[in-house]
C-alpha cells in the first residue's frame, strides 16, 4: 500500500479488474503479474512516469499561462516545494503501481546562482529521492540533464559555437550522471533539445557535430569512471525547438554513433511523436533501432495526425501498441530500457485525477497491445506470410547471393537462365485483415 495519502487523497491503489470493469480507476488489461510469452507484464513494459510532464509542467502554451494547480506548491520557497513535489510524485507512482520514473536534473530542484550551488541543490534532492526509492521500491529508469531551458543554451549546449557554454553543459551532465549513478539509474539519456540550428547560414555544421561526438565521448568516459554500468541513450528528434536537430531520426543517429565510435556504449531512446515528426511511423524507428541491436528504451506517447509538432498525447492508439509489441516480442524485449510516458495531459485537463486516467489508459493500451501481438505471432500465419516472401534467399543461389558470393555477371547469367520471374503478391491487405481480426 502507498505510504503517503496526502496529495491524491481520493485515489486508492489502482488494481487490475479486467476488461468488464466500469471502474475508471482500475486497469482493464494491465495485470502486472500476468505472464505472457514467458514474462510478466511488469517485465515486458517496465513502465515509467516522466517527472517533468506529470509534476513540473503547469501546461502553459505560447498563448497562455499554465492551468494546472499543484497542491504540492505549498510554500513560497521553491526548494521546499521541490521536496513536496517529490512526495507527491512517489505517492502517485505507488498508487499507479509503476516500477520506474525518469527525470531531468532541473525537474528535481531549481538551478542555483552558481554551478556549485546547483550541484548542492541537486545532491540534496537526490538524497531525498533515494529515501523515497528505498521506501517504495520505485526505481529510476533514466536520468538526464536539461540542456535546453536556460537562456545560455539558446544556441545549443554541446554544439554551441561558444566554448564557455559547452563547459556549462559539461558541468550539468557531470552532476546529472552523478545523480543517476547515486540513484541506481539503469540508463542515461541525451535528448539534443537545441543541438541543431535555426539557420545554416550562421552555422558550421561539421564543427558542431564533431563537438557533439567529442562531448558524448567525454560524458561516456566520466560515466564509466564513476561506475555507471547502464546504457547511454540518444533520443532522436528531427526538429523543435530548433529548425533542424542533428539527432534527426534513428537512422541518422546510428550513422552518427558509428562515425564517432560510440556504438559500444550508446543505444537509442525512440519516442513515438519524434518518429512521426521525422515523417516515419513509430514502428519504423523502433524497428530500425531493434534490428541494429540498438533499441535502448521507448518514450511512449502519440502525435496528432493534423498537427506538425510534438503534441505528446498519452498513447491510446491500439494499432500502434500492437505493432510495437510485435517488434519487442520478436527482438527480445526492451530491458534494461522501458516504456516511459513522455506525455502530458491537455491544458484543459485540470482535475488532479486526470493524471491517473492518462497513465491508466496508456498502460492498458500497451497491455492490450501485448496480448494481441502475442496472439498474432503465435496463433496465426503472420510470420510465415512475412518470412515466406524471402524464401528464395534461404537456399541455393539466393543464399549464395545473400552471403555475398555471387558477382554481378553471375547474377546476370542466372537472370537469363531463370527467365521472367513469376509474380508474387505482397499480400498487404490479407495481412492487414489478419491483424485486425485479432484486435478484439
Ligand atoms: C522532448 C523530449 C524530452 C526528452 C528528455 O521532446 O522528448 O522530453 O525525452 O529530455
Ligand atoms: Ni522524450
Ligand atoms: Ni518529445
Amino acid at each position: 500500500m502507498p505510504k503517503s495519502n496526502q496529495y491524491f487523497p481520493t485515489i486508492k491503489k489502482i488494481n487490475y479488474e479486467g476488461p468488464e470493469t466500469d471502474n475508471p480507476f482500475a486497469f482493464t488489461h494491465y495485470d502486472e503479474n500476468r505472464v505472457v510469452a514467458g514474462k510478466t507484464m511488469k517485465d515486458h513494459f517496465r513502465f515509467a512516469v516522466a517527472y517533468w510532464h506529470s509534476f513540473c509542467n503547469e501546461n502553459s502554451d505560447p498563448f497562455g499561462v499554465g492551468t494546472r494547480i499543484f497542491p504540492w506548491n505549498k510554500s513560497k520557497d521553491p526548494l521546499e516545494n521541490a521536496k513536496f513535489r517529490l512526495e507527491a510524485a512517489f505517492e502517485f507512482f505507488t498508487k499507479l503501481g509503476v516500477p520506474y520514473y525518469c527525470f531531468h536534473d532541473r525537474d528535481l530542484g531549481p538551478e542555483g546562482q552558481t554551478i556549485g550551488e546547483s550541484e548542492k541543490i541537486l545532491a540534496k534532492m537526490v538524497s531525498l529521492a533515494k529515501q523515497h526509492q528505498e521506501n517504495t521500491g520505485v526505481k529510476l529508469l533514466w536520468g538526464t540533464a536539461n540542456l535546453f531551458t536556460h537562456p545560455r543554451y539558446m544556441n545549443g549546449a554541446a554544439t554551441n559555437p561558444d566554448f564557455e557554454v559547452v563547459c556549462h553543459a559539461a558541468a550539468q551532465v557531470k552532476a546529472a550522471l552523478d545523480a543517476t549513478v547515486e540513484l541506481g539509474g539503469e540508463n542515461y539519456v541525451f535528448w539534443g533539445g537545441r543541438e541543431g540550428y535555426m539557420s545554416l547560414l550562421n552555422t558550421d555544421m561539421k564543427r558542431e557535430m564533431d563537438h557533439l561526438g567529442t562531448f558524448l565521448r567525454a560524458a561516456r568516459d566520466y560515466g564509466r569512471k564513476i561506475g555507471f554500468k547502464g546504457s547511454f541513450l540518444i533520443e532522436p528528434k528531427p526538429m523543435e525547438p530548433t529548425k533542424h536537430q542533428y539527432d534527426f531520426d534513428a537512422a541518422t543517429v546510428i550513422g552518427f554513433l558509428r562515425e564517432h565510435d560510440l556504438l559500444d556504449d550508446f543505444k537509442l531512446n525512440i519516442e513515438a511523436n519524434h518518429a512521426t515528426l521525422a515523417s516515419h511511423t513509430f514502428s519504423h524507428d523502433v524497428m530500425l533501432a531493434a534490428q541494429n541491436g540498438l533499441l535502448g528504451s521507448i518514450d511512449a506517447n502519440r502525435g496528432d495526425d493534423q498537427n506538425g509538432w510534438d503534441t505528446d498525447y498519452f498513447p491510446t492508439n491500439l494499432y500502434d501498441a500492437v505493432e510495437i509489441m510485435m517488434i519487442l516480442l520478436e527482438h527480445g524485449g526492451i530491458a534494461p530500457g522501458g516504456l516511459n510516458f513522455d506525455a502530458k495531459i491537455r491544458r484543459n485537463s485540470t482535475d488532479l485525477e486526470d493524471l491517473f486516467h492518462a497513465h491508466i489508459g496508456g498502460m492498458d493500451t500497451f497491455a492490450r497491445g501485448l496480448l494481441i501481438a502475442n496472439e498474432i505471432l503465435t496463433n496465426s500465419d503472420y510470420r510465415e506470410l512475412r518470412d515466406g516472401r524471402y524464401r528464395s534467399f534461404d537456399s541455393d543461389d539466393g543464399e549464395k547471393f545473400a552471403k555475398g558470393n555471387l558477382t554481378l555477371g553471375e547474377l546476370r547469367a542466372l537472370a537469363i537462365v531463370n527467365g521472367e520471374p513469376e509474380q508474387r503478391s505482397g499480400k498487404q491487405e490479407l495481412i492487414e485483415n489478419l491483424v485486425n481480426r485479432f484486435i478484439r
